[in-house]
């Protein structure tokens, strides 16, 4: 039996991991002039205390300091391509390990015209990783024509139960919207560690910091999240906020006053 990895780079079973894959994901749009600087993002995680950061490989090779832990995110697509999504490996764990990346992370479009092919890379990737101890963390996404509502408890509960049947350590699934059926997603995993993506910037802080306790509440070990902290007006605000749900199990009013938003 392997012990889940994970605990290497979330050595109390929680984590808050700092996401910056969007350049490639979404393009420059999730950008202004100050967060299109991998650089602004290396010292808010660094200064926000995140247990690692999220690159693509070019990033990482020109900016990474290695004062974080770093994900490094092998697989990638852009918006630009109509239909049916499919993500394929860019780096390997080799390179990602030499630009000095303590995990790995790839996507997977569960219910995609093309998931055989993502899980079968992702399979051999799972297998370089463990091979040589190294942690892996799943994004999984069900996506594509065949999905009606990819944020369905049964659908992120799926997604999630994808990531143990697979092999990963961690997995990100979307928020399903209250604690109570996301108690089922944590469930689903068994023992892989569920994370929640972040999404989109939320209207205000509340909201945003409500899920999260939702998240923790429900189980599950923290959150990658990448546009509502640095597009946020104050993201080491934000980033404190964050901790003290997740690291210390705040409530949400408590988190806001600790952290100077309310
Ligand atoms: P956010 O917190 O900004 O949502 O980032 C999480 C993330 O999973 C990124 O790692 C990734 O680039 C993006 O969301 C994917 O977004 P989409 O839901 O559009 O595929």
């Amino acid at each position: 039996m392997k012990d889940n990895l994970i605990y290497k780079i979330a050595p109390t079973g929680k984590a808050l991991f700092l996401a910056y894959d969007h350049g490639i994901e979404h393009g420059p749009t999730d950008f202004n002039e100050t967060s299109v600087d991998p650089a602004f993002i290396m010292d808010i995680a660094e200064k926000g205390k995140f247990e690692a950061v999220v690159f693509h490989k070019g990033v990482a090779e020109k900016y990474y300091n290695g004062r974080v832990p770093l994900i490094l995110k092998l697989n990638g697509k852009t918006k630009l391509r109509e239909g049916d999504p499919v993500s394929r490996a860019v780096c390997t764990v080799e390179e990602a390990l030499s630009l000095g990346a303590a995990a790995v992370g790839y996507t997977v479009y569960a219910g995609s015209d093309y998931e055989r092919e993502m899980f079968s890379e992702f399979g051999e990737i799972v297998r370089e990783a463990h091979r040589l101890d190294v942690p892996v963390v799943l994004w999984s996404y069900p996506r594509g024509h065949s999905i009606k509502d990819q944020f369905a408890p049964d659908v992120v509960a799926y997604a999630a139960r994808v990531g143990l049947e697979l092999g990963a350590d961690a997995v990100k699934v979307e928020y399903t919207g209250n604690p109570e059926n996301f108690k089922w997603v944590v469930k689903s995993a068994g023992k892989v560690k569920v994370f929640m993506a972040g999404g989109p910037k939320a209207a205000n802080d509340e909201a945003f910091l409500t899920q999260v306790k939702g998240v923790i509440d429900a189980g599950g070990a923290g959150l990658a999240v990448g546009r509502n902290v640095w597009q946020h007006k104050e993201p080491l605000k934000i980033s404190k906020a964050l901790r003290s749900i997740v690291m210390e199990g705040k409530g949400v009013k408590e988190a806001m006053q600790a952290a100077g938003l309310s």
